[in-house]
C-alpha cells in the first residue's frame, strides 16, 4: 500500500480524498495556490505545499509544479480528483517517468475516452448500442450530407474532443447542416485545437443515465449500478440520483451488461463511468466515457455502501477487487444537490465573496461534502461548487421529504447560492413523479 499520497486538487474533492487516505492509514499531502492558503483541505492534510499563484494554469494545472510537489514531499502516488489534471494524459506520462503511481486508468484509456468519435467506433465494433451517425468524423459537407441522408434529420454535430456542450449544434435540415458544419468545426478548432466533429441522429428529450464501473489491475470488472443525471442546466448537472427512476429491470440489466462490456473492450482499470442516453422508448445508446472519479459519486456510495475513493486507491496500489462488489445490493434512494455560489435570479452568475455565517443540515440520511468554513472567502478563480448535499432515504418519497427539510435547514449567508433553486425543483410535479429528462429545467422552470 502507498505510504503517502499527493492530492492534486482543491475544494470538497480534495477533502474527500484526504478522508479516504486517513481511513486507509495513508499520509496525505495537500497542494494549494496562494488563493487557497486559508483553505480547509490544506488544514486537514498531514502536510501541505504551495504550488503557485491563483491562476489555475500556474498552479492546479501546472504539471511540473504538481510532480515537483510530489517529489519533494516523497509521495508514492498522486490522486487527481475530478476536473483539473484528472484526465490529462501528460500527467499520467510524467508520473510514469518519475515512478509515481497515478491513481486512475492507464494513459491509453484516457486518450481513447478523450476522443469521443473514436470511443464510439470502438463501442460499435464491440456491439454496444450507439446512436446512428457518422462512423468517425465528418470533414466536409458532402460527407455530412451523405450521413444525414442515411439517418434522417434532425441531427446533432458534436466536437470529438468536446465536452460541456461546446461545439454542439442541432441541425433540422440540409440548410442548417450547411450553415452549422463550418461553425461547429471552427468552434472545435478554437476550443479544443482540432477540427474533428461527428454526427449523430438527434434524440429529443433523452435521459442521461451513467453506470459506475470498478476495475482492478487483474481484469476483474464490476458495475455498481447507475446514476440518473438528467437534471442539468447548460450542461452543468444540478441534481443526480441513484438508482434511476422509471427504468425497467430488463433495460437496467442490459445497460449494466453493456457498461461492463464497454470497460472490458478497452481493458479499463480503476473507477470509470459509462454514459448513455435513453430515449422516450427506453432505447439506450453509449455516448461517452469518463475516466475519473465523478462529482456525483456519493449517490452510488450511499445506495451501495461502498467507498469509491478508497477502492480507487486500493486498486491503484495493486489490490484485487473488493469482494463486496460482487454481491452488492442497491439499498434505497440517494439524491445529490450541487450547492453552487451562483445567483439563480441572475442567470446563475458566479457569486464569490465572504461567507459570513452558515448552518449545515444534519440528522438521518444527510451527508454533506463541502470545504466551506466560517469567515471563508469564496475565490473567484475556481469552480463555484460550494457543497454537495447528499440525501439518502428508504425510497424516493422519503429521500425527497428529507431533501426538503435539509434544504430548509441549510443556511449560507453573505453570498447567493443555488439552494432556493433546488427548493423550486422539489416543488415541481414532474420532478416528484420522476418524469425527468435533459430538457427538464428549461421546460419546467424556464431557465
Ligand atoms: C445528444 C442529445 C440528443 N441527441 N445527443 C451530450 C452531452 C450532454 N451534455 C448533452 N448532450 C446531448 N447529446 C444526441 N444524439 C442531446 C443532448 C443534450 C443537449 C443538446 C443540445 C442542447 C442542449 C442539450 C441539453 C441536454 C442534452
Amino acid at each position: 500500500m502507498f505510504r503517502r499520497i499527493l492530492v492534486a486538487n482543491r475544494g470538497e474533492i480534495a477533502i474527500r480524498i484526504i478522508r479516504a487516505c486517513k481511513e486507509l492509514d495513508i499520509e496525505s499531502v495537500a497542494v494549494y495556490s496562494t488563493a487557497d492558503s486559508n483553505s480547509m483541505h490544506k488544514e486537514l492534510a498531514d502536510k501541505s505545499i504551495c504550488i503557485g499563484p491563483p491562476i489555475v494554469n500556474k498552479s492546479y494545472l501546472n504539471i511540473s509544479n504538481i510532480i515537483g510537489a510530489a517529489e519533494v514531499t516523497n509521495c508514492d502516488a498522486i490522486h487527481p480528483g475530478y476536473g483539473f489534471l484528472s484526465e490529462n494524459p501528460k500527467l499520467v506520462e510524467k508520473c510514469k517517468e518519475t515512478d509515481i503511481v497515478f491513481i486512475g486508468p492507464p494513459v491509453n484509456s484516457i486518450n481513447l475516452a478523450g476522443n469521443k468519435s473514436e470511443a464510439i467506433k470502438v463501442m460499435r465494433k464491440n456491439k454496444i448500442p450507439v446512436i446512428p451517425g457518422s462512423i468517425g468524423n465528418v470533414t466536409n459537407i458532402r460527407e455530412a450530407l451523405k450521413v444525414c441522408k442515411r439517418i434522417g434529420y434532425p441531427v446533432i454535430l458534436k466536437a470529438s474532443f468536446g465536452g460541456g456542450g461546446k461545439g454542439m449544434r442541432i441541425c433540422n435540415s440540409k440548410k442548417e447542416l450547411r450553415d452549422y458544419l463550418p461553425i461547429a468545426i471552427s468552434e472545435s478548432r478554437s476550443a479544443f485545437g482540432t477540427e474533428e466533429v461527428y454526427l449523430e441522429k438527434y434524440i429529443p428529450k433523452p435521459r442521461h443515465i451513467e453506470f459506475q464501473i470498478v476495475a482492478d489491475n487483474y481484469g476483474n470488472i464490476r458495475c455498481l449500478g447507475e446514476r440518473e443525471c438528467s437534471i442539468q442546466r447548460r450542461h452543468q448537472k444540478l441534481i443526480e440520483e441513484a438508482p434511476a427512476n422509471n427504468l425497467s429491470d430488463r433495460t437496467r440489466k442490459q445497460m449494466a451488461a453493456m457498461a461492463i462490456r464497454a470497460a472490458e473492450s478497452i481493458n479499463y482499470k480503476n473507477v470509470g463511468t459509462i454514459e448513455f442516453l435513453v430515449d422516450q422508448e427506453e432505447n439506450f445508446y453509449f455516448i461517452e466515457m469518463n475516466t475519473r472519479i465523478q462529482v456525483e459519486h456519493p449517490v452510488t456510495e450511499m445506495v451501495t455502501g461502498m467507498d469509491l475513493v478508497k477502492e480507487q486507491i486500493k486498486m491503484a496500489a495493486g489490490e484485487k477487487i473488493n469482494n463486496n462488489l460482487k454481491n452488492y445490493k442497491i439499498n434505497g434512494k440517494a439524491i445529490e444537490f450541487r450547492i453552487n455560489a451562483e445567483d439563480p435570479d441572475n442567470n446563475f452568475s458566479p457569486c464569490p465573496g465572504r461567507i459570513t455565517d452558515y448552518f449545515i443540515p444534519g440528522g438521518p440520511g444527510v451527508r454533506i461534502d463541502t470545504y466551506i468554513h466560517s469567515n471563508f472567502n469564496i475565490s473567484p478563480f475556481y469552480d463555484s461548487l460550494l457543497a454537495k448535499l447528499i440525501i439518502w432515504g428508504n425510497d424516493r418519497k422519503e429521500a425527497i421529504a428529507r431533501s426538503k427539510r435539509a434544504l430548509e435547514e441549510f443556511k449560507v449567508e453573505g453570498i447567493k447560492t443555488t439552494i432556493p433553486f433546488h427548493k423550486k425543483i422539489l416543488d415541481n410535479k414532474n420532478f416528484l413523479l420522476g418524469n425527468i429528462h435533459t430538457h427538464f429545467i428549461e421546460e419546467e422552470l424556464g431557465v
